[in-house]
């Protein structure tokens, strides 16, 4: 017992305690770097490069957020153990205490506040809002070339339904499809979304695209793809028990690419359409 206790009041057994303490904090680092040569994920931080038209404009606010408060974090820390180090108490230097409560400290307190608040969150938001009327919220209609989805979403997956040749919805050549979404490049895609159950959200990070699809109600979206390929499609609204398995692919198709497979598509859907079949028959509307 008396060893325990002289133990625990020596230096040297806290050091090594602190020591081991933080070997283990980054041992979860060393295990990512051994996962990532593993799986051969891709070697970089942050998302995937934006594959939409107006991608960008959430990075850059993404970065410039990043680098405004990494800057005031800091600042805020040279603040906070710069007083530390140099009011210490220590040998000819006794520590005074203060409450931070003078009318100097309360003005300053107030100055940085108003500074902080006008510098930083003003400035986000005015470029927030730029970037919301000029991109996300600047919906493309038909007449604008939008190529139009209507998505139905459900516990747990995307019910998908694009015209057809005839540009019509609820007609016999409905390209309808669960969890697989082909689109055409360099075109606006707007969707309009809505549920059959509870909240969902379409999430397609790499055309930096979210928006919740919300039972009884039509909601709008839209991107534009930029580059031609394969892209994830989430659910981003927990939804229930196998929300996590609510996932779906996107095809971007070249232009040329995407007249032929919407030529093919068109003529599945009149082939294997079925009047009889009312759970299929679930158009509506468009909402532009
Ligand atoms: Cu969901």
């Amino acid at each position: 017992m008396k060893t325990l206790l002289d133990a625990l009041r020596s230096r040297a057994t806290w050091r090594w305690l602190g020591t081991g303490a933080l070997l283990l904090m980054l041992s979860p680092c060393a295990d990512a770097a051994m996962l990532q040569e593993a799986v051969d994920l891709p070697n970089r931080w942050g998302p995937n490069p934006s594959a939409s038209d107006y991608g960008w404009r959430y990075d850059e606010l993404f970065t410039l957020i990043t680098i405004l408060i990494s800057v005031s974090f800091a600042i805020m820390l040279i603040l906070l153990v710069l007083p530390m180090i140099r009011d210490r108490a220590r040998a000819g230097h006794k520590a005074s205490f203060d409450h931070g409560s003078s009318l100097f400290d309360k003005r300053f307190t107030a100055t940085v506040s108003v500074i902080v608040f006008i510098v930083l969150d003003a400035w986000v938001l005015v470029i927030a809002v730029r970037d919301l009327r000029e991109g996300y919220w600047n919906i493309p209609t038909e007449l604008e070339g939008a190529y139009r989805v209507e998505v139905l979403a459900q516990q747990w997956s995307w019910n998908f339904r694009a015209t057809g040749l005839d540009g019509e919805f609820g007609t016999a050549d409905d390209v309808i499809t669960i969890n697989d979404l082909t689109v055409p490049q360099d075109r606006p895609v707007v969707f309009n979304l809505t549920s059959k159950d509870v909240i969902h959200s379409l999430y397609v990070p790499d055309m930096r695209m979210k928006r919740d699809a919300n039972p009884g109600a039509v909601n709008q979206a839209w991107f534009q793809p930029i580059t031609a390929g394969d892209f994830a499609i989430l659910c981003a609204e927990l939804c229930g028990f196998a929300h996590y398995q609510m996932g779906a692919q996107l095809h971007v198709l070249s232009p040329e690419d995407f007249g032929a497979w919407e030529q093919d598509a068109s003529m599945i859907a009149v082939a294997g359409f079925d009047p009889e079949d009312t759970e299929a028959q679930w158009a509506w509307d468009w909402k532009e």
